[in-house]
């Protein structure tokens, strides 16, 4: 047996695919709306790590799906391309000098031959590079765009600043109080910034999940973040003072169990209402509190902070004075920014009224009022679930839905408040001060104010720089190049300065799936008819840890292209699939400092692409966790060995082998085998399990391999089958069966339905409702047939002994019911 020479037969149909560029997509009318498919790779960063093991593992999973869809008869759309700006690229330009795109093109240009060297069928004269001219020359027109609807503003305030990228962060990049990228603790920093009004969308953005084929986990992290609440704003009076204050609650059930106020230390009625005597407390604590980020003022385990502001307001429900706190537990980015805090049900307001012996009144009973629980003493722990109204006047004895209804109804009927809606999500900062991304296309004109860049003179070319450092003074290096800075206003000509800073990491990928469908066009981002003829995209597969960032924003973006009339979809991703990770052989997370990393380039050198693909593919579900196991990797490249001798023994003898051209009756047992396999391994293929369609095919080519001679009617469909797992043995062997066109062209094979049954089936036969014997019968054996050779059995002779049969009732192919007496 010779072995399978990998090492010549990949490259050489890697070359055949390039030069007739076998998988080019084209928008070709033939093809029904629904015999079209766009299946989409969350495209890679192009670190100067290159490829790591999970990169293939979602690409293998699309590209054996696409090359089904294509045997299938679908158009199939696979493209790949490049998130190219970001802050590894510039970060090593700091260090070292080297221009980012100098570096960004040389990993890019690695990127793109390990990805060929797997052998994925994309599109390649689709490559898109975010950091290209005539690809952000769009993003920048989307931007514009954003910028005319009112969805983009300026405004200085204090944000998320990382001290080490020295730049400024969306809500999204903090996690755990971490910066995203670097794990540096994030600070507040005053800083003028670009915000996109992420939350004009909140709602559609929250409503569209449910028509979504998504993971669910995702959908709800999607929802979380997003954060919609229900209740009402509430308007109190402040006690000798003209002013108002309102407040949003979730539990206008709990309004008599309000006992004081909170202000957020930013509050504009702060500096109001503070009585004299209370100025300087005041003072330092919001001075101290505005150190702090939102996530200390909120973590629940901190001990809560305040003061006292002088001054009462008063509690609507019963005209009571109840005094107004300054505490920063209170955000002013959330709500109104105030509340009225109830300690007896919520339990941060619990544990700020024990601290500053503030008096606690249960309004919510767990049991039904009536019973014997004392209501009128200060409770003796917090309840935070829903219960029964007490002390709560008229309302008392209402479950706690219908008291909010009840009161917020009460409340609109005295013009004191009405029911409203909040959302935790908040707007999307949106502008960075570094070097390595895209202008903001807009320019401060002394006189017009704030003036986009015309159209033509997009793209606005992002200028060569001298230090890419950035400079942490809120502003970009682009900054200090003063003849780019200065300019002239495209409105009245007068003096003007460019914008310096530049789009986040985010702004390429909102949009990039879209320019995949017209790549070269210099009229717009893409054509129209383009749009429409593949939008949304069917599939889209990439890592779970998108989920808030690039799935929301380009969401965001894309709802805005619809509304402007630009594309035809709601929303861009149809069905999204998260692959999962894959740990070292140890089960541990993949990581250079645990030496447990895998190459997949030693892969490929040792084993080809066909084994590392089927192997990733093998490994279990695609969804879920699991370690690396190069035992794993070495029976699947068997189980490719073993193909190419099975090949051997039906046509290989090259170059003038025989092709044993039918089956005869002996193999009509392999027949039926054959046609659940092609049945299972393309229903499984369909589905995405492809672990389980290989163990067919492993089931199948096992009993292939005990024959001498192999016809070619049970081997032409199993190289077909294997051809979207291992594409270049199935070309190589396709071609040796004497085959001219790419197996890629062919037709999927087809199975016969009654070759898939069984042949024969097992009867259980059941005595007074116990099983009592079994039997096999060819399937569909008549019932009366079934009957009669139940009724003879051992085992219903013994139980029917004395007993007279009643009643028999049968069920074809699977049981036959005897009752006696
Ligand atoms: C009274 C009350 C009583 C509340 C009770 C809760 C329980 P969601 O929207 O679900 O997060 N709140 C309102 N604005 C706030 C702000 N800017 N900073 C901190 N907390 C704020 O919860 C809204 C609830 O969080 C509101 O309902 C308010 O406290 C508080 F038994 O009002 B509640
Ligand atoms: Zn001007």
């Amino acid at each position: 047996m010779a072995k399978y020479p990998f090492e010549t037969i990949e490259p050489k149909w890697q070359k055949f695919w390039a030069d007739h560029k076998t998988f080019k997509a084209v928008e070709d009318p033939g093809f029904a709306q629904d015999k079209r498919r766009y299946v989409l790779d969350m495209f890679p960063y192009p670190s100067a790590q290159g490829l790591h093991v999970g990169h293939p593992e979602g690409y293998t999973a699309t590209d054996i799906y696409c090359r089904f869809l294509r045997m299938k008869g679908f158009n199939v759309l696979h493209p790949m391309g490049f998130d190219a700006f970001g802050l590894p690229a510039e970060n090593y330009a700091i260090k070292t000098g080297t221009h980012p795109a100098i570096t960004t093109a040389a990993n890019i240009n690695h990127f793109r031959t390990q990805i060929k060297s797997l052998g994925f069928s994309y599109d390649w004269d689709r490559e898109v590079d975010t950091s290209q001219e005539d690809y952000y020359k769009w993003t920048q027109w989307i931007f514009l765009k954003l910028f005319e609807k009112g969805l983009a503003y300026e405004a200085e305030s204090p944000i998320n600043f990382c001290p080490s990228c020295k730049t400024g962060l969306a809500n999204e990049e903090v996690k755990d109080g971490l910066c995203e990228r670097c794990g540096t603790k994030v600070t507040r920093k005053r800083i003028r910034q670009w915000i996109l009004k992420i939350t004009a969308y909140a709602e559609r953005l929250l409503e569209d999940l449910d028509g979504l084929d998504w993971p669910e986990p995702v959908k709800l992290m999607q929802r979380n973040w997003i954060g919609r609440s229900e209740g009402a704003n509430v308007i109190f009076k402040i006690d000798g003072y003209p002013d108002t204050l309102e407040i949003y609650t979730t539990r206008p059930d709990t309004l008599f169990g309000a006992t004081y106020m909170v202000l957020s230390p930013e509050h504009p009625l702060v500096g109001k209402i503070t009585t004299a005597g209370q100025q300087d407390a005041v003072k330092a604590y919001v001075d101290s509190a505005a150190k702090k980020s939102d996530l200390e003022r909120t973590d629940l385990a901190k001990e809560k902070t305040g003061v006292f502001s002088g001054a009462y307001a008063v509690n609507p429900v019963n005209n009571k004075k109840i005094p107004i706190w300054i505490a920063d537990y209170v955000l002013i980015s959330y709500g109104t920014g105030a509340i009225m805090a109830v300690p007896a049900h919520d339990e941060r307001d619990w544990d700020f009224a024990k601290v500053y012996k503030l008096p606690i009144i249960q309004v919510v009973s767990p049991t039904k009022p009536g019973s014997s629980e004392d209501v009128s003493r200060e409770p003796a722990e917090c309840t935070v679930a829903d219960g029964f109204s007490v002390n709560s006047g008229s309302f008392d004895g209402l479950p706690t839905d219908e008291a909010k209804a009840k009161v917020t109804a009460w409340i609109e009927e005295q013009g004191i408040g009405k029911k409203a809606i909040n959302y935790k999500l908040r707007d999307w900062i949106f502008s960075r001060q570094r070097y390595w991304g895209e202008p903001i296309p807009l320019v401060h004109c002394e006189k017009c104010g704030i003036v986009a860049v015309p159209e033509k003179d997009l793209p606005l070319k992002l200028p060569e720089v001298t230090s890419y450092a950035p400079t942490g003074t809120g502003e970009s290096p682009l900054a200090l190049i003063s003849d780019w800075v200065n300019t002239s206003c495209p409105k009245c000509g007068g003096k003007a300065k460019r914008e310096t800073n530049t789009m986040p990491q985010w702004a390429g990928s909102c949009w990039y799936y879209l320019r995949y469908l017209d790549p070269h066009n210099d009229k717009a981002f893409a054509a129209k008819d383009k749009v429409e003829y593949w939008a949304p995209v069917d599939l889209y597969v990439g890592g779970v840890e998108h989920a808030v960032l690039h799935l929301l924003y380009s969401r965001f973006w894309h709802k805005v292209l619809y509304d402007l009339g630009l594309v035809n979809t709601k929303e861009p991703f149809q069905r999204l699939v998260n692959q999962g990770m894959i740990l070292g052989e140890d089960n541990q997370k993949m990581s250079k400092s645990r030496g447990n990393v895998i190459n997949p380039d030693d892969i490929v050198k040792e084993f080809g692409a066909d084994s590392m693909r089927m192997y990733e593919m093998f490994m279990g579900p695609l969804e879920v966790t699991k370690p690396w196991l190069t035992a794993g990797l070495v029976g699947v490249s068997r189980f490719l060995e073993r193909l190419w001798s099975i090949a051997e023994k039906c046509h290989l003898a090259e170059p003038n082998g025989t092709v044993i051209e039918a089956p005869d009756a002996s193999h009509a047992d392999l027949t039926r085998l054959l046609h659940k396999t092609i049945k299972k391994v393309g229903q499984d293929t369909d589905t995405l399990n492809f672990n389980t369609a290989i163990s067919q095919m492993m089931i199948y080519s096992n009993e292939l391999a005990k024959l001498a001679e192999v016809p070619r009617s049970l081997w032409e469909p199993l190289v077909q089958m294997i051809a979207p797992y291992a594409p270049h043995l199935g070309e190589e062997l396709w071609e040796r069966l004497g085959h001219k066109e790419s197996i890629s062209k062919t037709q999927w094979p087809v199975y016969d339905e009654k070759l898939c049954v069984e042949s024969e089936a097992t009867i259980v036969v059941q005595v007074n409702g116990k099983i009592r014997d079994k039997f096999t019968a060819p399937v569909g054996t008549a019932k009366a047939e079934l009957e009669k050779t139940a009724l003879a059995l051992p085992g219903t002779v013994k139980w029917t002994d004395g007993l007279t049969v009643v009643k028999v009732i049968t069920v074809q192919d699977k049981l036959v019911n005897i009752v006696a007496k």
